[in-house]
């Protein structure tokens, strides 16, 4: 079981449909795959999406960082001495996506040795997630065409509509549209990114309360701590931290604070092992969670319901499990389905996906 070798390779995969929010735009899927070999033979894999306006990583920048001071802390290591190496990893601070994927290729790489899914490994609770899909900003018309067609086509019934950085009444107007149209049987919440003030976000949740919100998410700046406490005491839906609680140490901040009431785990920047701990605080807090997507393609997004399935506070919710449907392309051999509104994960080991030689050839960028 011992690391012999870590690839960080880069890759390009063209969205059909960008995706557009208060703190960014993502055209182009230029992430990172990583692969984990051992002496046995095996290959343990997962991807890095960089996030710069979230996280401050780049695609070089993972890969440099991978290949210069991460892999070297790794090589010689067992697949069974995961705190060891992610000790050795937190030596170095940021990088999170970097820190991520290497996890959790290190569990795809336990997982295959040991003959095991991932997601029985963690915790083995289901097999399957509801989905929920993120609306990117458009017009309100169009949005609702994109919530109809994902209703439609895959059955999805819970929709996280992005909002902030534009004029509010036109975000308003997008959610009342969307309720309108697809009535009371779907589920809502919104997300600002950040892209609010406080006082914004207050008369905008406002003006949205007959609008039945399930959450609120990351409205205005986790910097403006007194704003931020003073918006979550008065809001009557739970208000999920995202960008400002990525490790344990911020969750407990956050939450005992009091500028945040429920959080979202994503994979993309806590991996397998993280989470976990993540997910144990959540639940010894008895917080809400929701398993968040980091525009991940449909290796991170298989990631995300592997480690959603395994525990029952993590899949109670819908995840945001939908998002490389607007992708044009991608890597596995079987390509991620989402049917009836739920994504199930795969029969056989570790994360349960393959690479196809043919599009990784297609898509690499570093060949
Ligand atoms: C989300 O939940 O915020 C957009 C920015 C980011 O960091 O993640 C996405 C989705
Ligand atoms: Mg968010």
């Amino acid at each position: 079981m011992k690391i012999t070798h870590v690839e960080a390779i880069p890759f390009a995969i063209p969205y059909r449909k960008p995706l557009k929010f208060a703190s960014g735009e993502v055209h182009i899927a230029e992430h990172v795959l990583v692969r984990i070999h051992t002496d046995d033979g095996i290959v343990g894999i997962a991807e890095a999406p960089p996030r710069p306006f979230t996280y401050g990583e780049t695609q070089a920048g993972i890969i440099a960082v991978i290949d210069k001071i991460f892999a070297p802390h790794l090589i010689g290591l067992s697949l069974l001495q995961r705190e060891t190496i992610l000790n050795n990893l937190s030596r170095t601070v940021g990088n999170p996506t970097a820190k991520a994927a290497l996890d959790m290729a290190l569990w795809d790489a336990l997982g295959r040795t040991l003959d095991l899914p991932v997601t029985e490994l963690l915790g083995g609770y289901t097999d399957r997630m509801r989905v929920c899909h993120m609306l990117g900003f458009d017009e309100p018309a169009a949005m609702v065409d994109e919530a109809q067609r994902m209703r439609d086509h895959h059955g999805i019934t819970t929709f996280k509509v992005k909002v902030g950085r534009r004029p509010i009444h036109l975000d308003i107007a997008v959610v009342r549209a969307l309720r309108e149209a697809l009535g009371d049987d779907i589920d809502l919440y919104v997300d600002g990114n950040r892209g609010w003030t406080a006082a914004e976000s207050a008369a905008a949740m406002k003006e949205m309360a007959e609008l039945g919100l399930l959450f609120a998410e990351e409205l205005c700046p986790a910097d403006d701590v007194l704003g931020r406490r003073w918006l979550v005491s008065q809001l009557d839906v739970p208000f999920i931290a995202d960008e400002s609680a990525v490790t344990p140490a911020d969750v407990t901040r956050e939450i005992l604070g009091g500028s945040a009431t429920a959080i979202s785990i994503k994979v993309a920047r806590t991996g397998f092992t993280t989470s976990q701990r993540v997910h144990h605080l959540a639940e010894g807090l008895g917080l809400e969670v929701v398993m968040g997507n980091q525009i991940d393609g449909q290796i991170g997004s298989l990631c995300t319901v592997v480690f959603g399935s395994a525990y029952r506070l993590t899949s109670h919710r819908a995840g945001e499990l939908s998002n490389f449907l607007d992708m044009s392309d991608d890597l596995l051999t079987e390509p991620l389905h989402i049917q009836n509104g739920e994504l199930t994960i795969r029969p056989g080991p570790g994360i349960g996906a393959d690479i196809d030689p043919d599009k990784l050839r297609h898509y690499r960028q570093d060949t």
